[in-house]
């Protein structure tokens, strides 16, 4: 087959989107077919993801992407990772959580009672971070609602269920529940027997490029399409962005921006050391049985709910517009935004202000500007530790995602990293998902190498040098 047409459904914890990508040994267009944003829902019992209205718009994407390509040859799932829905039978016994509920605090507490810090490192490899699903499932059991008949889905796999009935859990983001074993890539099963769950929680695993399922009868019939197959990606969307990352060498690493920001390289083994782990680096599950070595950080969260804040009185801002004011802001200050007090949701500007006092007053673009070069450091420190935890020299930083259109950004982190970043592509993880079906589907061959190799032949990086040496301005924290 020379070429073809897939459809890729990427869930972003601030937006949604279905594109369709065209897709031939020298060929990889990407458009847009349906967007949609992804707004949480507090309710009496905590803050979860508007799933249905998620759902009902995957269906809205889909129908268009049917008519639009009558020939379309897959469809493939990703979303941000860890939330996960409960069911029994077909029934939804709980929606997925928001991870930046507050209940999670308990899973931690009641998981730090049965296992030391070291030892879920060397089982999960994973970085500390409290919403990852084993906290949250403890709450669950906690609350009683794990039974022998409760499974698990994650929330691309759930999406997948839905739309064909088969319950599996992909490997990539199956990882970032705490219950894969880092070493094997299957289930930790003594891990989730010390935690308590059930056996029959997790469904079984399935990896990129497997078949998950045809659509059944009545959404095939509801999209006007035939049985399509539903193919697994990898359904973490950061493992489909890292997918489409054009690194040309092992040298380079990414930044993948949006709202987090997941700063790291991709390796052939997990890194499990005890240096690793009091740096908090993550061994998450990469496509091809690779190793994504990142570090989760403060992303876009921050500039979102600034703009959110300042939005509240009824007034419009518009953020290209506000960070081209940036641009201009000679006052900054700087803190330290990896702080935990920021990860909630709430009146962020304030927040600032408590951790950089100089800030209080301050006009937009000058905060702004603050968030950005404060960002900028932490990235800066993280690609230095990266490099030394990895002994692997970084050259070359690419960001991809959302933030890769902050022109701003890109140029602070290349001024406080002193490297060269290459900006785009934007829709990465909507790439990663598509490139991954286009290789299933017999489109494209060969490694993922070759698959980025497409990119970087079809995408047109912005490439932001270092400017100059970065003096610290007076009364900077950082
Ligand atoms: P997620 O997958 O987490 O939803 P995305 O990768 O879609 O995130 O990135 C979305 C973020 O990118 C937005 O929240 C915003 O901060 C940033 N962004 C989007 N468009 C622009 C733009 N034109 N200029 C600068 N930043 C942008
Ligand atoms: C990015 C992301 C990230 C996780 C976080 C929960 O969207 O998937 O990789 O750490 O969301």
């Amino acid at each position: 087959m020379t070429g073809g047409v897939v459809a890729a459904v990427d869930l972003g914890a601030t937006s949604g989107r279905v594109v369709l990508g065209r897709v031939g040994p020298d060929r990889l267009d990407i458009d847009d077919v349906h967007r949609f944003p992804n707004t949480p829902v507090r309710t009496r019992d905590g803050l979860h993801w508007n799933i249905y209205e998620l759902y009902r718009n995957v269906l809205v994407g889909l129908r268009k992407a049917v008519a639009a390509e009558p020939n379309l040859l897959s469809i493939g799932i990703d979303s941000w990772a860890v939330d996960y829905a409960l069911l029994r039978g077909d029934r939804l016994v709980s929606t997925p959580y928001h991870y930046r509920d507050e209940r999670t605090a308990r899973g931690v507490a009641a998981v730090r009672d049965l296992l030391t810090a070291e030892e879920l490192y060397a089982t999960n490899g994973l970085q500390f971070l409290p919403f990852n699903t084993l906290y949250q499932l403890t709450v669950d059991r906690l609350d009683g609602l794990l039974d022998d008949d409760t499974t698990m889905l994650l929330v691309p796999d759930l999406i997948a269920y839905w739309l064909t009935g088969a319950r599996r859990a992909e490997r990539t983001n199956a990882s970032t529940t705490g219950l894969l074993d880092v070493t094997t890539g299957t289930w930790h099963t003594p891990l989730a027997a010390t935690l308590d769950l059930p056996p029959r929680l997790l469904p079984p695993l399935a990896a990129p490029g497997d078949l998950v399922g045809a659509l059944t009868p009545d959404v095939a019939a509801d999209l006007g399409s035939t049985a399509l197959p539903v193919v697994a990606v990898g359904s973490h969307d950061t493992a489909s962005a890292v997918v489409a990352v054009p690194m040309t060498s092992r040298d380079a690493a990414y930044i993948c921006s949006g709202t987090w920001s997941l700063i790291g390289v991709e390796t052939d083994h997990p890194i499990l050391t005890d240096q690793s782990r009091q740096a908090d680096f993550t061994n998450e599950a990469g496509v091809d049985g690779r190793t994504r070595y990142l570090r989760n950080r403060m992303g876009m969260w921050l500039v979102n709910e600034c703009v959110n804040a300042w939005q509240r009185d009824g007034s419009r801002v518009d953020l290209p517009a506000l960070i081209g004011e940036a641009v201009d802001a000679t006052d900054r200050v700087l803190f330290d935004v990896d702080d935990p007090s920021l990860v909630p949701g709430g009146d962020m500007p304030t927040r600032i202000v408590e951790l950089a006092p100089g800030l209080a007053g301050a006009q937009r673009n000058v905060v702004m500007r603050s968030i950005l070069e404060s960002l900028a450091l932490s990235y800066a420190r993280t690609l230095d530790e990266l490099q030394h935890l990895t002994g692997v020299p970084i050259e070359t930083v690419h960001i991809v995602g959302g933030a890769s259109q902050n022109a701003l950004l890109c140029q602070l982190i290349a001024d406080r990293a002193g490297r060269t970043v290459l900006a785009g592509p934007v829709e990465a993880t909507a790439t990663g998902n598509i490139l991954i079906q286009a290789r299933a589907a017999g489109l494209l061959t060969g490694t993922l190498e070759d698959l980025r190799s497409l990119v970087h032949r079809t995408t047109w990086p912005t490439a932001y040098q270092p400017r100059r040496t970065v003096t610290m301005p007076t009364g900077a924290t950082a």
